[in-house]
């Protein structure tokens, strides 16, 4: 029999979420233009102009970068919006910018529809140029601009509700935006802060640096979401009995600010940054939300994209090979032949290895057939079955019988959709895996262990 999930477990759009590992943010607005990053409202609409704005350059470095999802700052917290909307003046109708005609939001979903990316909107709950700000009126007004955005502009991934200056809005106003999304993209994931947690498909991480904590449980408890500053670890890391499945996306900008100014042409980060953020978190459970900065003509710089083209480089030729894809694989609990121990190394999602029922621990054994070097390892946990392992560790061996630990990966905690560790290169032809505690038995898609191309 199938093991019986554990604990909280994602929904399917969860499930999906995590499916698509990294995500971009478009931050991109009037803030561009006044070279500011928290513009206070009052800048004229018409200094939005970009010139030669193109949301088919800003696919194409996402297709290269292999980032399959796009989440668009449809308004940030001085209000301006990049769409004509019905509801306000102060948007892209007032611009210069195509004689008022313009809509960044139908050119961008539009460009996402075309290049087969999925479209997700950022509307800043946060709003310094409407004086309705917190009241009723501000909910009306800000229901019907999300109405508008997920009725016109077809599928919307996820939507980004910004904790960030949105202490004033109440669960209430959140429970009627929350109503709205549901009623229109029921798929639609919620990335839900402080008042909004009840709502939330998946949290804030506690830091806008790039990383989950070690380990990084994909349960928490909601209210560590509503009272973020007095839970800042219990963001980063989850909590293991935490009652709901709120996994964490990790949101952080490939330059110093969210939005561009040409004073940091010169400061996007490395190519080796980029790969410690990528460890650090589509390696520890979570899903990396990575910021572009589209500069006023309205087109990502070159050196960004060029980055985010190396990165996606450094995953390809890391993982590409499997070096236990091969290996005869031993389990010391096995369930049984539809459970078995090479569906870890199978390299599809359709099977996984299962330890018998009533054992929490198991020792997976692989024989790689000869010796191999290698300085990566990735787990992945069978997520809808819930979070069942928390404790393992790796050791490696060349003769089968002295085993050496690594130490990066000796009493390691969560696994999760991708766990993924780092360290000094080994030699081995036999490494095994300890699984020393769970919350039930195991269930694992993958064991697998990599070369990185580089080594820093
Ligand atoms: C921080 C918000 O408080 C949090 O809810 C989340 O939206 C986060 O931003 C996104 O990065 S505020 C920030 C200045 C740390």
């Amino acid at each position: 029999a199938p093991p019986k999930p554990v604990g909280p477990v994602p929904n399917a759009r969860q499930i999906e979420w995590y499916h698509r590992e990294i995500i971009a943010f478009f931050h991109f607005g009037m803030n561009t233009f006044t070279n500011d990053n928290e513009g206070d409202g009052t800048a004229n609409p018409e200094v939005f102009n970009p010139a030669a704005l193109d949301c088919n350059q800003w696919t194409s470095v996402l297709k290269r970068a292999g980032i399959t999802t796009g989440i668009l700052v449809a308004k940030h917290a001085d209000g301006f919006c990049n769409w004509p909307t019905k509801h306000s003046n102060y948007s892209v109708k007032n611009s210069s910018w195509k004689e008022g005609k313009g809509d960044v939001v139908r050119e961008f979903t539009d460009a996402c529809k075309k290049a087969g990316i999925k479209a997700a909107i950022y509307l800043g709950p946060h709003d310094r140029h409407d004086s309705r700000y917190g009241t009723d009126d501000y909910s009306d007004y800000y229901a019907s601009q999300l109405s508008e955005l997920l009725r016109n502009y077809g599928p919307i991934w996820e939507i980004w509700w910004d904790g960030a200056g949105a202490d004033k809005l109440t669960t209430s106003h959140y429970t009627r935006w929350a109503d709205t999304v549901r009623r229109h993209q029921p798929q639609c994931v919620i990335f839900g802060t402080k008042n909004s947690y009840r709502f939330a498909d998946c949290r804030w991480v506690g830091n806008e640096s790039g990383f989950s904590g070690d380990p990084c449980w994909s349960t928490i408890n909601p209210f560590s979401i509503r009272d973020e500053s007095s839970h800042i670890q219990e963001l980063n890391h989850g909590e293991i009995n935490g009652q709901a499945y709120i996994p964490a996306e990790v949101d952080v900008s490939i330059r110093p600010s969210w939005f561009y100014h040409p004073e940091e042409d010169k400061r996007v980060k490395t190519v080796t940054e980029l790969w410690d953020i990528y460890f650090n978190s589509v390696g520890r459970n979570s899903v990396l939300l990575l910021n572009y900065a589209p500069n006023k003509e309205g087109l990502i710089s070159s050196v960004d994209a060029q980055r985010t083209d190396s990165l996606r480089y450094l995953i390809n030729a890391t993982f590409q090979n499997n070096l236990a894809s091969k290996a005869s694989v031993k389990a010391m609990h096995p369930r049984g032949e539809k459970y078995k121990p090479t569906n870890l190394i199978d390299g599809t999602e359709n099977t996984y290895y299962a330890s018998a029922e009533g054992f929490s621990t198991d020792t997976l054994t692989f024989n790689l057939g000869s010796p191999q070097v290698f300085d990566v390892l990735m787990l992945q946990e069978v997520i809808e079955l819930g979070q069942r392992t928390t404790r393992w560790s790796v050791d490696y061996s060349i003769n089968g019988k002295k085993w050496t630990p690594i130490p990066e990966a000796t009493d390691k905690q969560s696994i999760g959709y991708k766990w993924l560790v780092r360290f000094k290169p080994v030699r081995a032809k036999y490494v095994r895996l300890r699984i020393t505690e769970g919350q039930a038995s195991a269930a694992l898609h993958t064991f697998g262990v990599y070369k990185q191309p580089i080594t820093k």
